[in-house]
This record gives C-alpha cells, sequence and structure tokens, in this order.
C-alpha cells in the first residue's frame, strides 16, 4: 500500500475509512475479502491503479490499465446478511455511477444486471460478491470498474459489446473527480435504502419496453423487458406473463442488433 497519487478527500457519506490504495493489484476485489474475513469495518474501500486480473462475472476479464481507471471494491456489511443478495448491490453499484455522471452531464443506463452504458457502450461494470467468514456470510464486496480516461477503453476487438469513457462523453476530466462523486452517491443511495435504489435503478434501466434475449450457460431465452421488481430482479414477459429473473450470470442483448 502507498499514498495515492490523486487527492481524495474520504470518507464520504461514511465510506472510504479506512482507504487502501494499491498501485496494482490482481483484482480489489480479491483483496477486499482478504480484509473483510480479518474482519474489516463497514465502508473499508481498496483502491487499485491497475489490475492484472480484474474480474467480471463468470470469471470473464475486466481490463484496468494503468493510470486510466478506477478500480476499487467497498466493503459493506448489511444488517443480517444472508448470503443471497449480490443482485440488488450489482444495482447499488450501477445507480451510484449513474448518479455521478448524471452530476457531470452525462446521462447514463444501466443494462440489468450490472452494466453501465452510456449510448450502448459500456463505461463502467460492476461486480458484487458475498465475503465469508467460515459459514456465515458476512460482507457484500461491492466492486466498480469505470473507464474514465481514453486509455482505459480496451481495444476492440477484445470486448463483446462497444466501450466507451468518461473522458469521450464528457471532455477532460480527472479520476479523483470522478472516484469521489461515485463514492458520495454509493453512500447516499445506500443511506436512503434498497427500496430507493432499486426504483432508481428500474428508472435507469436500459432496453426497457424492448424485446431482449437472455443467454446464459444453461440456454436462452426470450422476452420483453417490463422493470425490476422489489428485488431488483429483471420482469421479463413472455408468451404465459411475466417472468422474474434473478440470475445475474445472465447476459442481456436486444434482439435487433441493429438499433443498438
Ligand atoms: C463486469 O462483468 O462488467 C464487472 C466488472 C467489475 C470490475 C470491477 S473493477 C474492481 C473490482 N475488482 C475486480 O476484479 N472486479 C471489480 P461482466 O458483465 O462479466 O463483463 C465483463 C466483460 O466486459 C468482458 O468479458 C469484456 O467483454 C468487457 N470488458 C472488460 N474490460 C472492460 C473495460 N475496461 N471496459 C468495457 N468493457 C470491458
Amino acid at each position: 500500500m502507498k499514498e495515492t497519487p490523486f487527492a481524495v478527500q474520504l470518507p464520504c457519506e461514511g465510506l472510504g475509512e479506512p482507504f487502501y490504495y494499491y498501485p496494482m493489484l490482481p483484482s480489489t476485489n480479491d483483496t477486499a475479502a482478504v480484509l473483510a474475513q480479518d474482519g474489516a469495518r463497514h465502508g473499508t474501500l481498496v483502491f487499485a491503479d491497475e489490475q492484472t486480473a480484474g474480474r467480471g462475472r463468470e470469471q470473464r476479464r475486466w481490463m484496468t490499465p494503468a493510470g486510466t481507471a478506477l478500480a476499487f471494491s467497498v466493503i459493506l456489511r448489511p444488517q443480517g446478511c444472508s448470503g443471497g443478495e449480490t443482485l440488488p448491490y450489482a444495482g447499488l453499484g450501477a445507480v451510484a455511477v449513474a448518479d455521478a455522471l448524471a452530476e457531470l452531464g452525462v446521462d447514463a443506463a444501466i443494462k440489468w444486471p450490472n452494466d453501465v452504458l452510456v449510448g450502448n457502450r459500456k463505461l463502467c461494470g460492476v461486480l458484487a460478491e458475498i465475503s465469508w467468514t467460515g459459514e456465515k456470510p458476512d460482507a457484500v464486496i461491492l466492486g466498480i470498474g469505470v473507464n474514465v480516461l481514453s486509455g482505459a477503453v480496451p481495444p476492440a476487438e477484445s470486448i463483446r459489446i462497444p466501450a466507451t469513457c468518461v473522458e469521450w462523453e464528457r471532455g477532460s476530466i480527472s479520476r479523483a473527480d470522478v472516484f469521489h462523486r461515485i463514492v458520495c452517491a454509493l453512500g447516499r443511495r445506500l443511506r436512503a435504502g434498497e427500496e430507493s435504489w432499486i426504483q432508481a435503478w428500474e428508472q435507469k434501466l436500459a432496453f426497457l419496453d424492448r424485446e431482449v434475449v437472455l443467454e446464459s450457460a444453461s440456454g436462452a431465452t426470450r422476452g420483453v423487458v417490463r422493470g425490476l421488481d422489489a428485488q431488483g430482479r429483471l420482469q421479463l414477459e413472455r408468451g404465459s406473463g411475466i417472468e422474474p429473473i434473478h440470475v445475474g450470470e445472465m447476459r442481456m442483448r436486444l434482439v435487433d442488433r441493429r438499433e443498438e
């Protein structure tokens, strides 16, 4: 751990104390999980300037080149953590990033469950995981990766959907500024409570009333996106009615890709 090269005023809204800055880590989620198992408190934040093994869902890779992006994980200790609630927290992270972007004049949408899109290009990914102490689930590790400067955007051939960054959408900006806004927004949303952030998540939902295909290892499901339920599950309308989808491993794409 070293001094951060940029000045960030933390904590904000109860998050970011303690703040661990690393020039390079395999994955901030992994380091945060170790800290959580050692008893790190709610609001502990782990930030890496560069990740060498950043993870997305299902062990997909998340790329974080040095000096260009935000890659951080917050340890949350919700009351009565039951181990089953990563889905709403993926939404919390995405909503906080969308809030920060809105403050900067950038309109973002959230592709369920965890992608923040601007103009249908991915600017941020969120990975919420449960940390266990022995048999007991006792923390949510909320990992957030944001492309801020153009150097953060991976080469087109290495990613599935086109990517963007804050700099392209908004002009010159400092990582510290974006980071501070996201942490503060996260704290505010957390304080307002799950119902409130799920509502905000639904309002920002991409592809509302559009036909999509959800793909998972076990197959594909087609339907029309109708919103979210109180737990953050996708309400997908199919021939048989509305079906709640909670499997966070699903990938969503529009049926008509020409409109993306
Ligand atoms: C995600 O997974 O989008 C979640 C990413 C979470 C990253 C954060 S960084 C801090 C913390 N520490 C970690 O190790 N992880 C978290 P998923 O929906 O599975 O999307 C992964 C896909 O996004 C990849 O397969 C690529 O196609 C694409 N991708 C990878 N890096 C990208 C980037 N920098 N910008 C845009 N797309 C990217």
